[in-house]
């Protein structure tokens, strides 16, 4: 994939993308991971306006997929969307980020390590590494939607005002990224009856985002509803095959 979405989008996008595969390739043993049917790159049409997708997409020990999209409505709307998979037999939480913005303003931009064991809390070690960041407080907080409870108490969710609230959500996702990453270097696997459990967890992550119609919407007006849904459980928010 060449980088010429990025280099068009909001800054915010460009940073965090770029912030993303640097921690990945500052901490992972990264080998490529093949999309379904060639979705690297895609276009479509929404309103008129071009559509353009691309992805990029690894795998590591401990992770199933590490996936980066950066997508393009025309001129008026700029989407980053990141998620790592872990593989099933690590106790690791799911990463996820979603930036969305149009004109030049960042008007949703959250991120997370969201638990996936049974009782709902993160791995001990994630704990105090979290709780020893600096406090990160943004003017402009935002109301996660219902099938939100998916998400940690660690949960970003904001409207970013100004560069000042831009950088300082960068360097938090970036300080997530690196904590994360290291305590997936450090971890064992775990036993079976343990990773199926962790299984439902990620089953229960990906249930609740298909469930979010906002990004439904755009995908569907620029591609269809067939399109959208096979793209939204097969490429965004799919599953290891058990
Ligand atoms: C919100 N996601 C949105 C919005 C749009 C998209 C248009 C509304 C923005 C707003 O309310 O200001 C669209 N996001 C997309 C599209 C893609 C995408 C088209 O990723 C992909 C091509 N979403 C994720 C991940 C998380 C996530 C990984 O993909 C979180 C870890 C969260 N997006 C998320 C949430 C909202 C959102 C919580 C707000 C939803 C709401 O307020 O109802």
């Amino acid at each position: 994939m060449t980088n010429s979405l990025r280099t068009e989008q909001h800054q915010l996008i460009r940073q965090l993308a770029d912030c993303i595969e640097s921690v990945w390739h500052r901490y992972l043993d990264l080998s490529p991971y093949p999309l379904p049917e060639d979705l690297g790159y895609v276009e479509g049409r929404l309103e008129g306006e071009k559509v353009k997708i691309e992805n990029r997409c690894y795998q590591t020990p401990q992770f199933r997929k590490l996936h980066l999209e950066l997508a393009r409505v025309g001129n008026s709307l700029d989407i980053l969307h990141c998620v790592m998979f872990p593989r099933p037999n690590y106790h690791l939480p799911m990463f996820g980020s979603d930036l969305v913005g149009g004109r030049g303003q960042i008007g949703a931009a959250i991120a997370d390590l969201s638990p996936v064991s049974r009782d709902g809390s993160l791995p001990p070690g994630y704990i105090p590494a979290l709780d020893a960041l600096p406090e990160a407080n943004f003017s402009q907080p935002r109301d996660l939607p219902a099938w939100g409870d998916i998400f940690s108490p660690y949960c970003l969710f904001v409207r970013p005002s100004g560069e000042a609230e831009e950088a300082l959500f960068l360097s938090r996702v970036d300080a997530y990224l690196s904590i994360h990453c290291q305590q997936a270097i450090d971890s064992s696997p775990v036993s079976p009856e343990i990773a199926a459990e962790i299984m439902a967890g990620q089953q229960r992550y990906c249930t609740k985002q298909q469930q979010n119609d906002k990004t439904r919407r755009v995908l569907e007006k620029a591609f269809g509803d067939e399109w959208a849904e096979s793209y939204i459980t097969n490429v965004l928010f799919d599953l290891p095959p058990s």
